[in-house]
């Protein structure tokens, strides 16, 4: 079997509508920014990138497994989706890959139902309230761990 070489990074719900609305927030960067960035993290580590921003949980689902054999490790923002989704807890696991969480916010000084991530459970790591800065952190932490 050939070594992976692709970062899957995971945006979940709304994550579209970064830098157009709550700046407070989120920040004024865009997805697009966000991908940019985690995409010359990987590439600093030999890495490529795969992107995906959904709405839907299915959705991600479906590129969580698919990543199984493919991807050296998943950086995920599940968004909302991290605080209800047991489905896509499962799914991280099943494919026993390294996985980040990120988030942009401090969910932690946020609404007491932003404490809680079905996610963190599975994750290696996770980086709360860095901002977009949280996405390069993610990638370097998985290059680090994978001894790249
Ligand atoms: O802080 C984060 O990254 C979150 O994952 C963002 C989610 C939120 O539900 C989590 O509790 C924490 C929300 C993403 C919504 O993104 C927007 C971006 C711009 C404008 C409106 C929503």
């Amino acid at each position: 079997m050939t070594a992976a070489t692709t970062i899957l990074l995971l945006n979940g719900p709304n994550l579209n509508l970064l830098g157009t609305r709550e700046p407070d927030v989120y920040g004024y960067e865009t997805l697009d920014d966000v991908e940019q960035l985690a995409r010359a993290a990987a590439e600093a580590h030999g890495w490529s990138l795969e992107s995906l921003q959904s709405n839907h949980e299915g959705v991600l689902i479906d590129a969580i497994h698919a990543a199984a054999g493919t991807a050296a490790a998943v950086v995920i923002n599940a968004g909302a989706f991290t605080h209800t989704s047991v489905a896509i807890r499962d799914a991280l696991a099943a494919v026993a890959l390294p996985v980040v969480e990120v988030h942009l916010s401090n969910v932690h000084r946020r609404e007491e139902f932003r404490h809680h991530s079905y996610i963190s459970g599975v994750a290696d790591a996770v980086i709360v309230g860095a901002g977009v800065d949280g996405y390069r952190l993610a990638v370097d932490h998985v290059a680090s761990k994978l001894g790249r």
